[in-house]
């Protein structure tokens, strides 16, 4: 009897020890999305510590997977926002840019409304800029279209109400309210906070404003002048020394009335004296500062530059003393084990490099977006993956984790595997990319390409036809298109076949891409008449 009885707690002491020693993967974990709006790598110091510390927002990726190599099916917000929603690319969403086409599809599935059904409970908070209305959620609270930075209008149901303070702030408020005034313990949820932040036109919190005293390092290609580049690097408008708008964006005499609609003028009307005031006394005392007329063209891009920075990485400051405010919130509830945290951004953003700012364009600082994931039972910390990732393969991963079929639309892939450490040998080597919104803000013209670890291959179209190579191992800022040097006729034949191969893959095509330019041009002649 002794004998056995020792067996038997001998037994119980192993088991014991080894599901202590790895955290026993919950049913259905909880889900927390966090995306921020225009939110670059460079600004992560996970990624990138030239710039900025987001203690906060690293400890998701520290104590979980950094992807390296995160990429966008079209650096543009709208597009993203419905990418991630439905796992498809713009031309099957419905969503292709900012203008014309920014509602989805009538019917189509997207994953919030999946969970749901499976019986999670799931709210949403913050930006939305889509037309159609959030589906799928049993609680959102959202801002309308691109919203403001300070006292934004909400719209939580049938209700649109003004909310006092900085939106940031705000919606984390929110966020961390719902979570602790209607969440159902009896079921997993699922929390998507989007901020707007750091979205132009930059304005920061108070608290943040005596932040960066310092001048930033300036960016090796500030000065680019696209030589070596075609017609669409040459013809945007998204540039650092021509395209930011004194007052607006930069700030500049921000005590002046301005021209009527003038983007600050707007905020400022929305302020409280209290608000606009410190915000006036702070630019006011930087313009002091500062004699613009003296400098030389080089030296006013630099001072354009840092004011533009300074706010851009002001307003991040607030994005990660939120996300710091939910993590102890989520330690003090015991969540943070069984909750998947993610941090992203809809895409990147040029800060300075090739003397943009702005997204849209393929190359490497608007292609890629920060992805970050926390979940203890899955991811080892301090993980980092730099397989090729895209927004498209977020809605199958959380479909995965939360033990829901991924309907057969989607057209990504779930992260499972890589999270538990494993990528797959037949992982996507290559990344397919169609942005559309041309004419259109900062005309950055339509364009539709792959990257593949080594090389990227573009095609703009519409009022050019034009092919860009860039070999990222030897050129990674991209500032010189081999397409035409014969050294690179090998790769380019190879490219542009896994090109067409891709595309082929997802359903795309030159007469698909045809037939949305002619919609769009009669939308827009529509819409000028
Ligand atoms: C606004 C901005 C643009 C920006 C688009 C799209 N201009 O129109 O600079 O590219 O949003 O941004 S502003 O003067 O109104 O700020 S997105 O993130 O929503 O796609
Ligand atoms: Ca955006």
């Amino acid at each position: 009897f002794y004998a056995a009885a020792a067996i038997l707690l001998l037994a119980a002491l192993l088991s014991a020890c080894s599901t202590g020693s790895k955290q026993r993967e919950p049913e259905r974990p909880n889900i927390i999305f966090i995306m921020s709006d225009d939110h670059a790598e460079a600004a992560v110091s996970a990624y990138s510590d030239k710039l900025i510390h987001t203690p906060n927002l690293d400890r998701i990726g520290k104590e979980g997977m950094i992807f390296r190599n995160c990429f966008v099916t079209n650096s543009l917000c709208s597009p993203s926002r419905a990418t991630i929603l439905t796992g498809q690319y713009s031309y099957r969403t419905g969503a292709r840019d900012n203008s014309f086409s920014m509602q989805l599809n009538p019917g189509i599935t997207t994953f919030p409304m999946l969970l749901r059904q499976a019986g999670y409970q799931t709210a949403l908070v913050g930006k939305w800029h889509l037309r159609t209305k959030p589906e799928g959620f049993d609680y959102s609270s959202i801002l309308n279209d691109q919203g403001q930075y300070y006292n934004p209008d909400f719209i939580t149901g049938a209700d649109t109400a003004r909310v006092h303070g900085y939106v940031t702030n705000i919606i984390m408020d929110k966020a961390i309210g719902w979570l602790s005034a209607q969440r159902d313990d009896s079921k997993p949820f699922c929390l998507m906070i989007h901020n707007k932040a750091p979205h132009r036109n930059w304005l920061p919190d108070s608290a943040d404003l005596d932040a960066f005293e310092k001048d930033l390092p300036l960016p090796e290609s500030l000065y680019d002048d696209y030589t070596g580049r075609g017609r669409a690097a040459h013809e945007q408008m998204m540039n650092i020394g021509k395209n930011l708008h004194l007052l607006s964006d930069l700030k500049v005499n921000a005590a002046s009335k301005g021209p009527k609609g003038n983007w600050l003028i707007g905020e400022f009307n929305r302020m409280d004296s209290a608000q606009r005031n410190r915000l006036i006394r702070f630019y006011m005392s930087r313009d002091a500062a500062v004699d613009t007329v003296k400098m030389t063209p080089r030296e006013r891009i630099a001072w354009r530059y840092q004011r533009y920075i300074k706010d851009y990485l002001r307003c991040i400051r607030a994005v990660d003393r939120n996300v710091g405010r939910l993590l102890a919130y989520l330690k003090e509830k015991g969540l943070m084990d069984n909750t998947l945290i993610v941090y992203t951004s809809d895409q990147g953003f040029y800060l300075g490099e090739h003397g943009w700012f702005d997204k849209r364009f393929m190359y490497e600082e608007s292609l890629h977006t920060p992805l970050m994931m926390r979940y203890p039972p899955l991811i080892k910390a301090g993980s980092v993956s730099d397989a090729p990732v895209m927004n498209l393969d977020l809605p199958e991963t959380f479909l995965d984790l939360a033990k829901v079929q991924i309907p057969d639309s989607m057209q990504g892939a779930s992260l499972k595997p890589l999270l538990a450490g494993k990528t797959p040998d037949n992982w996507r080597k290559g990344i397919y990319y169609h942005y559309y919104e041309y004419p259109g803000w900062h005309a950055v013209k339509r364009h539709f390409g792959i990257r593949t670890q080594r090389y990227k291959l573009i095609h703009f179209y519409y009022d050019v036809d034009e092919w860009e190579l860039y070999d990222l191992e030897k050129d990674p800022h991209e500032m010189l298109n081999v397409y035409k040097d014969p050294a690179y006729s090998a790769v380019k034949d190879t490219l542009t076949q896994e090109l067409y191969r891709l595309q082929h893959q997802y359903g795309d095509s030159y007469e698909l891409a045809e037939k949305i330019l002619q919609h769009d041009k009669t939308m827009f002649n529509r819409y000028k008449n």
